[in-house]
């Protein structure tokens, strides 16, 4: 059986590059100490809530931020945000262990990277993210890294129309993702978190996503 998903070759790079998405199976690894550290830092200074849409509904992933800016969404809208709505005060800063991950996994896919903010989110079983494309940064130049911890869960990564019917994609503890390019606004999102124990993050799902908003 094969060990990475259909969508990559042995590199894990796309075929032909034609997703814009470079699948890096367990690249966080060698970091999942200084992440967890983190998460557990930032946690504690900005805590992980449940934030509204603009619809009124609550999102199920319960997220936080570090950085210069934050992503954040309420009835006003969706956008990145210098002051945590919650506390109106700055976001914590970004670890260095995360600005040199995110900057060694993108390199791998062939770009210079310096992220100015990490979005947190955190799934418990049950928890989903419908399909959306990430768009309130100033520069689809930029790639977005993301990071997944804990629990695995099914990606679903689709194309640039909503109703283009999405790959599936199994991501588990340590795998990295990078995006950038023809498909930086692809729609995408993540199936029900699925119940289980991880041995060393317990009973939830983390992603990071460092991104540059700015
Ligand atoms: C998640 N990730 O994996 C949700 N967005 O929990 C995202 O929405 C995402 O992984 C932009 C770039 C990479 C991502
Ligand atoms: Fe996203």
């Amino acid at each position: 059986m094969s060990l990475t998903p259909d969508l990559f070759d042995a590199t894990g790079a796309d075929r032909a590059g034609k997703l814009g998405l470079t699948y890096l199976p367990g690249f966080a690894l060698p970091f999942e100490q200084e992440l967890l550290a983190g998460i557990n830092r930032i946690a504690a200074a900005a805590p992980l809530r449940h934030m509204l849409t603009p619809g009124g509904q609550r999102m199920s992933a319960a997220m936080t931020n570090s950085g210069e800016v934050g992503w954040v969404t309420d009835r006003k809208g969706y956008r990145y945000d210098r002051l945590d709505p919650e506390r109106l005060q700055p976001w914590p800063p970004l670890p260095e262990p995360f600005v040199r991950l995110a900057a060694l996994a993108a390199r791998e896919a062939g770009f210079t990277f310096r992220p100015d903010v990490c979005l947190i989110n955190r799934y418990e079983p049950g928890a989903r993210m419908s399909l959306h494309q990430d768009r309130d940064e100033r520069d689809f130049s930029a790639p977005i890294v993301s990071v997944s911890l804990g629990l695995g869960a099914t990606f679903l990564f689709g194309g640039l129309k909503r109703s283009d019917r999405p790959h599936r994609l199994p991501l588990v503890h340590g795998d990295v993702l990078v995006w950038g390019g023809a498909n930086r606004l692809a729609y995408h999102g993540v199936a029900p978190l699925a119940d289980g124990q991880h041995p060393t993050v317990g009973r939830v799902r983390f992603n990071l996503t460092m991104r540059k908003a700015l």
